[in-house]
């Protein structure tokens, strides 16, 4: 299977890294855009496209890292690790439009609001931090190891500061995460 984005730290990371995770055969591809525009099904990217997608294509970056976690058993063996994996996956999603909301496409946060996007993350992650078990290493763990290499940029100490847990998942998987997407530009980032 191939993931359609850009070549950027967004919302492709989830995918990819629980991918690679889980040993599940993704590679990311560049296409050109907006050229490729008409070939997605929702007239944006990502779009995860091949054998093993039903229609061969699918948009919608958090469906596509759900499908691919039911594929892989990574959405919670019990009642119980389900809910606490939406749960991330939901704070994922609250920490991305919390950046989405401060960011300037293309030229980052500015400087004025960087302190402030800094302290909501530090509050969002220590949520996450009570709900996180990386020994269960579902769709939702993985997405709070994808939420801090966006906003990565903002400190890690900084950011992390109430989430020793998170924390130290993050050192744990730096291979992982350098191997995934190491060469991919950060979209989140201080002016
Ligand atoms: N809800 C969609 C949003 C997708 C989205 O906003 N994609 C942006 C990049 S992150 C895009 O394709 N922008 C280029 C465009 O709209 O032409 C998802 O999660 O996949």
């Amino acid at each position: 299977m191939e993931l359609v984005y850009f070549p950027l730290l967004a919302r492709n990371v989830l995918t990819l890294l629980l991918a690679r995770d889980a040993g599940l055969d993704v590679a990311q591809r560049a296409v050109d855009w907006p050229a490729y525009k008409g070939e997605t099904m929702f007239g944006q990217l990502p779009q995860l496209e091949g054998e093993g997608v039903p229609g061969g294509k699918m948009g919608q970056s958090m469906a596509i890292a759900r499908f691919l976690a039911r594929k892989a058993k990574r959405d919670g063996a019990t009642d119980a690790e389900f809910a606490r994996s939406e749960m991330l996956l939901e704070k994922m999603t609250e920490i991305y439009d919390a950046m989405k909301a401060a960011n300037v496409p293309t030229k980052g946060v500015p400087a004025s609001e960087a302190d402030a996007l800094r302290e909501r993350l530090a509050t969002h992650f220590e949520h996450v931090d009570g709900l996180l078990d990386a020994n269960a290493a579902t769709v939702g763990d993985i997405s709070a190891l994808a939420a801090v290499v966006m906003a990565r940029e903002f400190g890690v100490d900084a950011i992390l500061a109430k989430a020793p847990k998170t924390k130290a998942y993050y050192e744990a998987k730096s291979a992982l995460v350098d191997e995934t997407c190491g060469s991919f530009a950060a979209w989140f980032k201080p002016q």
